[in-house]
Formats: structure tokens, C-alpha cells, sequence
């Protein structure tokens, strides 16, 4: 029996997304971030991090987003329908690069992104031009060079391809695409610069399998 605990707006949507393309079936368990925005502490009574997202295997714990795929392929991909095949040596490197590349490198510059928005937001009046002025220099020191670079790098990517693995769809797409919802938030990414990054993403909004998520765990947004 599998069990996923999904925190809104969160990782956890990849998981009933990737449900949702195997068609098996699953309990799901929703729950809502804090004011802090942090996940409930009930979810350190189901694993000890309090992350999601957290899939229970017959009341086994499993985390880390890049796992949970890894393990539900390997166990109810039977056709290996959402992986390429390992001897389809492009396609495979492919999809265990992008797969990695979301949660190591380009998700914690997303997450150190919105660590010093909150930062700014719940600053004291008195010093919040200081924890601004200290934001932008991260923001523009760090932060916006590197994912300039990785967005390139993407978009490259998916210029030569309909997908981050090539031809077919794949769990290094549903791995990739919380990054690329949170980098179109706000003003948007350049329609022109980055097109065919967001013609990737309405093809994946497009699939059935991701409309039942949205429709089951709610749209994720920034
Ligand atoms: N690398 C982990 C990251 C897990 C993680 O940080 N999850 C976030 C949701 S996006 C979370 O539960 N945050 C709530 C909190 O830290 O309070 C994964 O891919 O599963």
C-alpha cells in the first residue's frame, strides 16, 4: 500500500504527478505549511526530517524526491515508460543528469532565493533596509548569475529536444519542473531568451496525468 504525505506548493506534487502517470493507486494525505511557512511538525511523527515529500511503503518512510521516482520506477514502471532504457546511452545520461541537476544545483539556489525573501519580509522595520541592501547583493553576487547560467544551459537542453531526456517524456521531467515553475514566477522568464522552456512547460501541463495531480494535491505556485 503506498501512502504519500504532499505539503501544498511543494516537492511533493513531482510524486502525484509520477502516481498519477504510473496509475497505481495510492492514499494521499495533503497538508498545509505554517506562517513560517514550514511544513506542520506532525510530519516528524512519519519521518524524523518532517520533509516532504514522504512515501510510505506498507508504513515504511521513504524521502528525498530523487528516490521516491527512482524506487516507484523500479518497482511499478514495469515497461519503462518514464526512464530510458540504459542502453539508450544519450537518453539515460540525459535523464540521470537532469535528475540530478534539480535537486543539487539548481534547487538550493531557488530555496537560498526565497530563505533571504522571508528573511527580508520578516525583518523589524528598523533594520530592513540593511537585510534588503544585503538580499540584492546575494541576489545579484550569487544568485542571478548561476541560474542565468543553468536557465542557458536548459534551455540548450530543450531547444535540441521535446524533453530533458530527449524524444520521451520522463521522470527527469517531472523532477525539473517545480525549478522551472519557480523561476517563471514574478515577472515571468523572458518569453524570447527562454521560449522553448515554456513551451516544454505547457506540454507538460498539458499531459492528463499532471492535470489529475493539480486536481488532487492543487496547482503549485509562487
Ligand atoms: N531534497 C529533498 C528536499 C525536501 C524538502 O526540503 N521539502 C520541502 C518541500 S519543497 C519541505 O518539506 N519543507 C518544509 C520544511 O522544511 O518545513 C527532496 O527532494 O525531497
Amino acid at each position: 500500500m503506498l501512502h504519500l504525505h504532499h505539503l501544498e506548493n511543494s516537492r511533493s506534487f513531482r510524486i502525484i504527478w509520477l502516481l498519477e502517470e504510473l496509475n497505481v493507486d495510492y492514499q494521499l494525505t495533503s497538508y498545509q505549511r505554517n506562517k513560517e511557512f514550514r511544513a506542520p511538525e506532525s510530519l516528524k511523527q512519519i519521518h524524523p526530517l518532517g520533509h516532504t515529500p514522504i512515501l510510505e511503503v506498507n508504513d515504511r518512510p521513504l524521502v528525498e524526491s530523487g528516490f521516491i521516482i527512482e524506487y516507484l520506477l523500479k518497482h511499478y514502471d514495469k515497461e519503462q515508460k518514464f526512464k530510458p532504457a540504459d542502453d539508450n546511452e544519450e537518453a539515460w545520461e540525459a535523464y540521470t543528469f537532469w535528475l540530478h541537476f534539480a535537486e543539487a544545483s539548481i534547487m538550493p539556489l531557488l530555496v537560498m532565493r526565497l530563505v533571504f525573501t522571508k528573511v527580508v519580509e520578516k525583518s523589524p522595520l528598523l533594520i530592513k533596509p540593511v537585510s534588503k541592501s544585503i538580499h540584492k547583493q546575494v541576489e545579484n553576487n550569487m544568485i542571478n548569475s548561476s541560474l542565468t547560467k543553468m536557465l542557458t544551459m536548459m534551455e540548450q537542453q530543450l531547444q535540441d529536444n521535446h524533453w530533458f531526456a530527449g524524444d520521451t517524456f520522463s521522470a527527469a521531467d517531472i523532477q525539473m519542473h517545480l525549478a522551472v515553475v519557480a523561476t517563471n514566477a514574478g515577472e515571468g522568464l523572458d518569453k524570447v531568451k527562454y521560449a522553448n522552456i515554456l513551451i516544454w512547460l505547457k506540454r507538460c501541463q498539458e499531459r492528463e496525468a499532471f492535470k489529475r495531480a493539480e486536481a488532487k494535491g492543487g496547482s503549485i505556485q509562487f
